[in-house]
């Protein structure tokens, strides 16, 4: 346990230190130019160590490093420390991982490695090898060919990161029967590096941290169950590491749907997660498919569990590398599809179906598959946005080789299973050719648009792209929106007053409310397990309310109503909610408008040099005049829009928050209340 390796009076420190405001940030001495390299001590050679430089950079634009400062990049710290400790892990020098996250919202991973190096760094007179490591940016530098290193965008970028982002950080070392410690606040060492004491029996490297408000609001923290999770993925994608999970129970929900203390081992690897995953769901062939190549020294190894879902059902797939998730997929992946794809072709090939085979493609293989694949490659590549995306080419042939083979087995073991799985994948692409012809048929005859809601006004434009459909509170805003609109590519559908609510709605009562009928026959893609973003007739639909509670409660309810029947829609990133303005502020020729009071204010400072400009408020989207509705929140080029995203790793809690808050359940709603009273600011406002 973690207080064998480092007591209990380390935590206490850690809250006594938090106390103590930290000194302004003053600037990082300049890093020495580096010499030339000689190998250290530590048995690491720093002329590796390529960029230097000091943590101020962190913390002017945190985005940089951690893609933002939100709740998402909040965890990010976590995945940060916790990756160092899984590396080390991976490695086969350490055994466990504890996570513990404390009442004061700081949290500690400890391992049992070797000990993050204290040696005097060669490159920098006077500093510890840790120093270097916590106060550096990019300072990690290559590890030897043994061991991994989950380098790359934002992974990896190296606990340096963590360190200048929190306003307490302290790290423990056990090494060579002894405990060191140092402390930090953002980014700077509050002292240099102290000897504990002796320590015997003892290995490995706790970090205690945390997050500073001044970085992620005041509001900020980490939300338990997302780094149960979290932590829980890890033991799960490395069998052999034990993760043993503590949270302050204060911190805990009433429910108790995530326990105080847990520890996870999954021997069995992701197959004990796919089995648990989809417990009770019917297979179209079974077993699972599932394997695990090790290879010395770890490059190269990879583990899969892989099961065909009964049509109806949702697949999904979920990759790593090194550990990391990759909810965008990449090279990892595509080596799996073509691994299937051609397994099940040669197989198709050699009992004399090949025929049947040749118009199945890896989508309709895949088609409600439920596959886990993770791969361990040195220095990997993520590319995307948010880095969740595998670049690295090597790791499509390594999956496909591997998969391949151990597929032909699979499916030469079981005659009977393979060929259900075959004429499963030929229903799948039958059905989809099926449905490319009718969409073409209905497209040629026009039938499409006779059956269109009559007060939907579409563009003019065929085709999904580049297209938009505002969703329009009333009929009044719904006429301004017409004349404000772009013809080409803009279509305007107005509801009446609030849509049902769905969420707790039966089937019968959703198919027979006007509102919601007209909304699922404009966008064309279906309903629940009948969605089918191929029919979506728009590249993105808008929800356009007005800027008061109103407004909001009924983008509140079209958002449920998206998330419960067609999730793929917000998952695949089409829905948005615009955001109109609450004021105009006019002063001589100059006219702006302000989204909220905040920003008001903002501008009469900025905008009208604390000159009193005429406030006009909006009492919603109708008074505006066609042409002020265009520009602040129509107009591609000048309006903003908010897009609806949801966290891959957070389905199930963002079910949960949804049920609870739009559910038929009120004393959940008003718990959700009572929790986060203290959390509340300008409640007079409303
Ligand atoms: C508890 C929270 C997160 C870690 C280690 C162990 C070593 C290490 C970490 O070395 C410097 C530079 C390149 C190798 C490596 C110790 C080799 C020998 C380590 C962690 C050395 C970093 N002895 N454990 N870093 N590299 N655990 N847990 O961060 O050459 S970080």
């Amino acid at each position: 346990m973690a207080d064998d390796l480092f007591g209990e009076d380390g935590g206490k420190d850690m809250r006594e230190e938090s106390r103590a405001p930290a000194p302004a940030p003053k600037p990082v001495r300049p890093a020495p130019a580096p010499r030339g390299g000689t190998p250290s001590e530590a048995g690491y050679d720093a002329s590796t160590i390529e960029v230097l430089e000091g943590l101020e950079p962190v913390r002017r634009r945190p985005g940089m490093y951690i893609g933002g400062t939100d709740e998402r990049a909040l965890h990010h710290l976590f995945a940060e420390v916790i990756d160092n400790a899984m590396d080390e892990a991976v490695a086969g020098h350490a055994s466990f991982i504890d996570v513990e996250l404390f009442v004061d919202g700081s949290l500690a991973v400890t391992d049992n490695g070797r000990g993050i190096p204290i040696d005097p760094h060669p490159k920098f007179p006077g500093k510890s090898a840790l120093e270097v490591i916590m106060t550096i940016l990019h300072a990690g530098g290559k590890f030897d060919s043994k061991v991994y290193e989950t380098s790359g965008g934002l992974h990896g970028v190296g606990v340096s990161v963590v360190n200048a982002l929190s306003d307490v950080l302290e790290v423990e070392v056990a090494r060579g029967q002894m405990l060191y410690r140092q402390t930090f606040s953002r980014g700077h060492p509050q002292g240099p590096l102290e000897t504990v004491g002796r320590a015997p029996n003892r290995r490995g490297t706790r970090v205690r941290f945390h997050p500073d408000a001044q970085i992620f609001g005041e509001g900020a923290h980490f939300v338990p169950a997302r780094l149960f999770r979290m932590a829980r993925s890890k033991a799960y994608l490395f069998g052999g590491v034990e993760i043993r999970w503590r949270c302050a129970p204060s911190l805990l929900k009433p429910e108790g749907d995530i326990a105080p203390e847990a520890v996870f081992k999954f021997p069995g690897g992701l197959r004990d997660y796919l089995a648990r995953e989809i417990e009770g769901k019917d297979l179209v062939a079974e077993p699972i498919f599932s394997g695990k190549i090790t290879k010395e020294g770890g490059h190269g190894s990879l583990e899969w569990a892989i099961a065909w879902l009964a049509t109806g059902e949702d697949g999904f797939s979920s990759s790593y590398c090194n550990t990391i998730p990759t909810p965008e997929g990449g090279t990892h992946e595509s080596g799996l599809r073509i691994a299937l794809l051609r397994g099940l072709r040669d197989h198709a090939e050699r009992i004399g179906q090949s025929k049947r085979m040749a118009q199945v493609t890896a989508d309709d293989v895949m088609a409600t598959c439920a596959a886990m694949l993770s791969v361990f490659i040195r220095e990997p590549e993520f590319q995307g946005q948010t880095k969740d995306k595998l670049a690295t080419l090597e790791a499509a042939r390594i999956v496909e080789n591997a998969l391949r083979d151990a597929f032909d087995h699979w499916l030469a073991a079981s005659p009977q299973q393979a060929l259900k799985l075959l004429d499963w994948s030929v229903d799948r692409a039958e059905e989809r050719l099926r449905r490319r012809l009718e969409k073409e048929v209905s497209r040629k005859t026009a039938t499409r648009k006779l059956r269109l809601p009559g007060k939907l006004a579409d563009c003019s434009n065929a085709g999904a792209a580049g297209s938009e459909l505002f969703i329009v509170e009333g009929d009044s805003a719904g006429g301004s929106a017409k004349q404000a609109r772009n013809r080409a590519n803009q279509a305007i559908l107005p509801l009446r007053g609030k849509i049902l609510n769905v969420a707790n709605a039966t089937r019968e009562k959703l198919n027979a409310n006007q509102q919601l009928a007209d909304l699922i026959l404009a966008l064309g893609c279906g309903i629940g397990t009948q969605f089918r973003e191929d029919d979506l007739r728009y590249e993105k639909v808008i929800v356009m309310t007005d800027a008061d509670v109103d407004g909001a409660h009924i983008a509140s309810l079209l958002v449920t109503f998206f998330w419960r029947q067609m999730p793929r829609l917000i998952e695949k990133g089409h829905l948005y909610l615009s955001v109109p303005p609450l004021y105009r502020l006019r002063h001589g020729t100059k006219s702006v408008y302000a989204r909220d009071d905040a920003h008001k204010d903002e501008l009469i400072e900025t905008v009208f040099k604390g000159k009193k400009p005429e406030i006009g408020r909006f009492k919603g989207l109708g008074e505006m005049m066609p042409a002020e509705l265009k520009e602040t929140t129509m107009d591609p080029s000048k309006r903003s829009l908010l897009k609806v995203m949801v966290d891959h790793e957070n389905k199930e809690e963002t079910s949960d928050t949804v049920e609870r808050l739009m559910g038929n359940k009120p004393e959940a709603r008003f718990l959700f209340i009572q929790e986060r009273a203290a959390f509340a600011r300008e409640l007079i406002d409303l």
